[in-house]
């Protein structure tokens, strides 16, 4: 019963077939997949969003996104990885089932699809967005230091050269303001925000910005600690390093109280170039968390 048949859910995937994907699996899928249009990027491409319904809209919604920096090539696979899990086990695994069946996904595969390109393209090591910076040639800004938390006040840079480069304001890019726009329209039904990043093996939660701990940290905590052994978790500033601008921490400010980063495989023997016979396994236990999560917000 497995659809959006052809896409290789074990290859890293370009733009171009990721984006076929999108609609591929829409169409194939139509009772419980549906893709829009969020934003368009700085270089003018689509920024798709898919919606994964059961039989019902619900007023509980689980938000994830994939791609945020471009080099990390795991995380797209993961966001791919997941839809198809969806599609392939709603009505046999039980869980799933149960997930799909009183809450919706929001799955957003790329985000910064400029600068994924360019990694395929130009330079595998790409980091940030690609949009111009006006008084410097440097290209970019870091989408996950362009959020409105703590904005540029620690672990980032007021430099357009460097790779973790604030931008000119929170929300300068038209990738994080889309993003940002979407979920603002939505807080009333989105209950967790989840984005996916690697690499560390870490499940991160608020906040980077501050070495403050939030309201419900010791909930977080539990929550986290169910994840296997292999990925450590705390919050972003005691467990990672300090970074203010991050998306996990602003969706936590709007009142999204579940609100996770995860930094995915490994923990440095290839770093970002993860060979693909790793998608699975990653995916996998990426997996299991997401579903561990989602059950949760299901039944606090
Ligand atoms: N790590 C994240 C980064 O943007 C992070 C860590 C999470 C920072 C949450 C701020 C907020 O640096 C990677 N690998 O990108
Ligand atoms: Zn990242």
């Amino acid at each position: 019963n497995v659809r959006a048949t052809g896409h290789n859910y074990e290859k890293y995937n370009n733009w171009e077939t990721i984006a076929a994907w999108t609609a591929d699996i829409a169409a194939q899928n139509a009772n419980l997949v549906s893709r829009t249009q969020i934003g368009t990027t700085f270089q003018g491409r689509p920024i798709y969003l898919l919606k994964v319904i059961g039989f019902n809209f619900f007023l509980t919604a689980i938000f994830m996104d994939c791609g945020f920096h471009a080099r990390e090539w795991i995380s797209p696979a993961f966001c791919q990885w997941f839809v198809k899990e969806a599609v392939s086990t709603y009505g046999s695994d039980t869980l799933m089932t149960r997930l799909l069946n009183n809450l919706d996904f929001y799955i957003l595969p790329v985000l910064n699809i400029d600068g994924y390109v360019y990694t395929w393209t130009n330079y595998r090591m790409w980091r940030k967005t690609r949009s111009t910076n006006s008084g410097s040639s440097c290209i970019g800004t870091d989408p996950n230091r362009n959020f409105n938390a703590g904005w540029c006040s620690v672990g980032a840079s007021k430099r357009p050269c460097d790779d973790t480069y604030c931008g000119s304001a929170p929300e300068s890019e038209k990738e994080t303001k889309a993003l940002a726009d979407f979920i603002r329209k939505n807080l009333s039904t989105i209950k967790a925000y989840l984005t996916i990043h690697s690499y560390s093996q870490m499940l991160l939660f608020p906040y980077s910005y501050t070495y403050s701990i939030p309201e419900n940290y010791a909930e977080l905590v539990k929550l986290a600690s169910l994840y296997g052994t292999k990925y450590t978790s705390g919050s972003g500033a005691s467990t990672i390093y300090p970074a203010a601008g991050g998306s996990d921490d602003w969706a936590y400010d709007q009142g999204i109280k579940y609100s996770f980063t995860f930094e995915l495989r490994d923990t440095g023997r290839y770093g970002f170039a993860l060979p693909e016979s790793q998608i699975k396994p990653t995916s996998e236990e990426t997996l299991i968390a997401d579903k561990y999560i989602a059950n949760y917000i299901l039944s606090y």
